[in-house]
């Protein structure tokens, strides 16, 4: 019988690209996601591929994402991989301008949506007896940049949350990974800029960033590992990305 992957913000981004990449495999999908509209379309395009469950589920909502583990049907409910990928950016700004509102949308679905549909999964991955949760951090988790302020902090929880539950899930067989992309291309900055289609294309001009598919491959390569591999953290960057040095502040003379 095909392994399920159940895969939080399948509607976009690298969660859709996951969605094709285990299809692709002929994996059992389960595709979640607030817009309606884009789960059916991706089951309409994945269904002669694989089995196909969608299920439309904010994150956010924790009485709904408690209700997802008993609701689901066989062959969905043994789930084997859970990427949990939903997740976002709001605002570049200083901490000390930034919008409150924004920072409460990234704390509420990177940090306790993640957590929420972790704990709410757990018990049917544990069933099954082997499998991985693959949780999307970011290059954000450990290099600080201007405006990336809660952003990169929701990041880093996800990070410490991914090793403090491969110590919790020793001896269950469950894996437990940590994925921190750097510069990628998808509505990531639409979403970040509020919709500003022109700074989002700015932030990609002439960077040959990585693709959805690009960080796909790398999520399907950990799943697949052989069982006796874990793969604790992954930070994957373009080429054309790289660190620079410290900044300084210089008092005027
Ligand atoms: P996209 O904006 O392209 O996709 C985000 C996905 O998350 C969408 O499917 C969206 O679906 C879903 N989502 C957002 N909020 C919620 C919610 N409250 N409930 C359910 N689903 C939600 O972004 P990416 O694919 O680029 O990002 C995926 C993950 O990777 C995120 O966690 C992001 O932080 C992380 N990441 C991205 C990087 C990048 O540069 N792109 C780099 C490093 C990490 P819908 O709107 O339909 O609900
Ligand atoms: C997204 C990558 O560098 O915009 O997590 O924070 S970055």
């Amino acid at each position: 019988m095909p392994n399920t992957v159940f895969i939080t913000g399948a509607t976009a981004g690298f969660g859709a690209a996951c969605a094709r990449r285990f299809a692709a495999a002929g994996w059992n999908l389960v595709l979640t996601g607030r817009r309606q509209e884009r789960l059916d379309a991706i089951k309409a395009e994945l269904s002669p591929l694989c089995a196909v469950h969608t299920l439309r589920l904010d994150v956010r909502d924790r009485v709904a994402v408690e209700a997802i583990a008993t609701a689901l049907p066989e062959p969905f409910a043994r789930i084997h991989t859970l990427v949990n990928n939903a997740g976002l950016a709001q605002g570049l700004s200083p901490a000390q301008s930034s919008d409150l509102d924004d920072w409460d949308r990234m704390i509420d679905t990177n940090v306790k949506g993640l957590a929420y549909c972790t704990r709410a999964l757990l018990p049917n991955l544990i069933a099954v007896g082997e499998g991985t949760v693959i949780n999307l951090s970011s290059v954000a988790a450990r290099w600080p940049y201007p405006g990336g302020n809660v952003y990169g902090a929701t990041k880093a929880f996800v990070r410490q949350f991914s090793y403090n539950l491969r110590c919790d899930l020793a001896g269950t067989g469950i894996r437990v990974t940590s994925i921190e992309p750097g510069l990628a291309e998808s509505e990531f900055s639409l979403v970040r800029f509020h919709g500003d289609a022109e700074k989002a294309a700015s932030v990609y001009k002439g960077t040959h960033p990585l693709k959805p598919e690009d960080l796909a491959e790398t999520i399907f390569w950990v799943a697949t590992l052989p069982k006796h591999i874990n793969i604790n953290s992954l930070e994957v960057m373009p080429t054309s990305q790289c660190w620079q040095a410290l900044g300084i502040t210089r008092a005027p003379e």
